[in-house]
C-alpha cells in the first residue's frame, strides 16, 4: 500500500473534495464510495480526518466498524480518553484495553483511574450489573456441596481482608519483541497494584467441600466473547489448587475502600497476584472446582503459555511443546522522573519506581546511569503484604551535561535478575521483564 505523507496528500484531497467529491474518493479510496455505506458508518468529514490523521488512505474505509480507534492513532500519544481512566493510553478500543504510562504509576497504591484494563470480550452492560443480586456460584466436579452466594453473603459469611496486590498481564512488554507477537501491543504499563478487599478464596472453596481429588479451579466472568456468540466465552482461566489456597488470593468487592471500577471487574473479581492477570477473573459470576486441569478459554496453549525450552524468534512452537505460564518474572520500573525530562547537572536527582517479583520477594534493585556499565543499588523497602510491590527510591549524580539513561533492574530472592535486553522471544510475546529505562537530558 502507497502511503503518503500528511501534507501532500491531505492538503490536495480537502481541495478535491470542495471540487469534486466523487474524484476526490477513488483518489483517497482508491474507488467510489457508496454514499449509503458511508453513511451508515462514518460521515465524509470523519472519514477524512482519519486518513490525515493516519498518514494516507483507508482501502477497506468501509468495512472498518463505526467507533474503531485506528490502532496507529491508539498506539500515540493522541489523547483517547476512557471514562474513569484519564491519562491511559488506548491501544485498542474492541475489546477496550489501556495502559498506564510508567511516570502515573509512581504511587504506592495505584488509584483506580491509573489501573490499566485488560479486556477479552465485551464487559456487561454496566446498566445491567446490580451488585445487590449478583450472584457467585462455586460448583464443578470436584466441589462437594455446589452453592451460590449473593455478595451480602460473602460479606456475612466469611472473614475480610484487605491486600494490596499487583496485577500484571502476562503480555506487557509484548511491544518490544521481534518478530512482533500478535495481541494488544502493551509497552510497560501493563500492571497495577491497588488494594483489594474481600475474602479468601480458600475459604469460600472449603465452605463448599473441596473433594480430594480437585487439582484446579476456573473463573467465569459475565462479559461475552467478542464474537457476541453466547455459547463462547471471552476467557475462563483458573490456577492450580495450590494457588487458590494461598492467603492473598481473594474474591474481592472492593478496590481502594471502593467499588472496583467497572473496567476492572465491577461488582466482584477473582485476584490471584504474581501470576498472569489472565487467573484473575473479572465480574465474576461462577467458579468450578476441577478435577482436571482448567479447560475454559485461553486455558490451551499458545494463550499464556511459552515454550519449554528457547526459541529462536520466529519459530513455530508445536502445542506440545507450551506450558502454561505460572509466577511472573522479576521485574521494575522507574516512575520518577518522567522519562524525556531535565535535571540540572550536579545536582542529586531522585529516581524511584516499583518492584516485584511474581510470587517471590525483590531482594535488590540498582540503577545504572552508563547503559548498564556500573549500579549502584537503591534503597528497597519490604512489601506491605506478600505479593505487593517494593517501593524502590536512590539518588543519582551526572558528571556532565547530555544525553542519559537511567535503567533499573531488579533482582529476586532467587537471585535472578532481570535482563538489559529483550528476553527469549516466545510466539505470544510474553514474560518480557526487559529492565526499564527513562530518557534524561543533563543541562
Ligand atoms: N472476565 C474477565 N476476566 C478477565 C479478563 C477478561 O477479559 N474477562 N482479562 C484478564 C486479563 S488478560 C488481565 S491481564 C486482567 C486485567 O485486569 P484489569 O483489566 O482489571 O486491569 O484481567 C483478567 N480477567
Ligand atoms: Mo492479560
Amino acid at each position: 500500500m502507497k502511503r503518503l505523507s500528511h501534507d501532500t496528500k491531505t492538503r490536495g484531497i480537502h481541495e478535491l473534495y470542495a471540487e469534486d467529491p466523487e474524484a476526490a474518493d477513488r483518489k483517497l479510496w482508491g474507488r467510489e464510495i457508496d454514499p449509503l455505506t458511508r453513511r451508515g458508518f462514518l460521515k465524509r468529514s470523519s472519514l477524512l480526518a482519519m486518513a490525515a490523521a493516519v498518514g494516507g488512505a483507508i482501502p477497506f474505509a468501509d468495512r472498518m466498524p463505526g467507533g474503531l480507534i485506528p490502532a496507529a492513532l491508539a498506539q500515540s500519544d493522541d489523547p483517547f480518553t476512557l471514562e474513569g481512566k484519564e491519562g491511559l493510553t488506548v491501544l485498542n478500543d474492541r475489546p477496550i484495553n489501556a495502559e498506564t504510562p510508567a511516570h502515573l504509576l509512581d504511587d504506592d497504591i495505584t488509584p483506580a483511574k491509573y489501573m490499566f484494563v485488560r479486556n477479552n470480550g465485551i464487559p456487561p452492560e454496566l446498566q445491567n450489573i446490580n451488585a445487590d443480586t449478583w450472584e457467585l456460584e462455586v460448583a464443578g466436579e470436584s466441589c462437594k456441596n455446589p452453592q451460590t452466594f449473593t455478595i451480602a453473603d460473602l460479606k456475612k459469611r466469611f472473614e475480610h481482608h484487605t491486600l494490596q496486590l499487583q496485577v500484571e498481564c502476562g503480555g506487557n512488554g509484548r511491544s518490544e519483541y521481534v518478530p512482533s507477537a500478535s495481541g494488544n501491543q502493551w509497552t510497560t504499563g501493563a500492571v497495577a497494584c491497588p488494594t483489594f478487599t474481600g475474602v479468601r478464596l480458600r475459604d469460600v472453596l472449603e465452605a463448599c467441600g473441596i473433594k480430594k481429588d480437585a487439582v484446579y479451579i476456573g473463573y467465569y466472568g459475565a462479559d461475552r466473547h467478542a464474537s457476541g456468540n453466547p455459547n463462547k466465552e471471552a476467557i475462563s482461566r483458573g490456577v492450580p489448587m495450590a494457588k487458590a489456597l494461598e492467603d492473598e488470593s481473594l474474591i474481592a468487592w472492593a478496590m481502594n475502600d471502593d467499588d472496583i471500577p467497572y473496567l476492572n471487574g465491577y461488582p466482584l473479581r477473582v485476584v490471584c497476584s504474581g501470576w498472569p492477570g489472565s487467573v484473575s477473573g473479572k465480574w465474576l459470576k461462577r467458579i468450578v472446582i476441577r478435577n482436571q486441569k482448567h479447560d475454559g478459554a485461553k486455558m490451551a496453549p499458545p494463550s499464556y503459555s511459552v515454550p519449554k525450552h528457547p526459541v529462536a524468534p520466529g519459530s513455530i512452537v508445536p502445542d506440545e511443546d507450551f506450558v502454561t505460564i505460572e509466577s511472573m518474572p522479576v521485574k521494575s520500573l522507574v516512575t520518577f522522573p518522567r522519562s524525556g525530562g531535565e535535571q540540572a547537572q550536579g545536582e542529586g536527582m531522585t529516581v524511584r519506581g516499583h518492584a516485584w517479583a511474581g510470587d517471590l520477594e525483590v531482594e535488590e534493585v540498582h540503577v545504572s546511569i552508563d547503559f548498564g556499565t556500573t549500579w549502584q543499588k537503591a534503597d528497597l523497602k519490604a512489601p506491605p503484604n506478600r505479593l505487593a510491590w517494593q517501593r524502590w527510591t536512590t539518588t543519582v549524580t551526572f558528571p556532565e551535561p547530555g544525553y542519559y539513561e537511567v535503567w533499573a533492574r531488579a533482582t529476586d530472592t532467587k537471585g535472578r535478575s532481570q535482563p538489559m535486553v529483550v528476553p527469549g522471544w516466545n510466539p505470544k510475546g510474553y514474560l518480557n521483564n526487559a529492565c526499564h529505562r527513562i530518557a534524561v537530558q543533563v543541562v
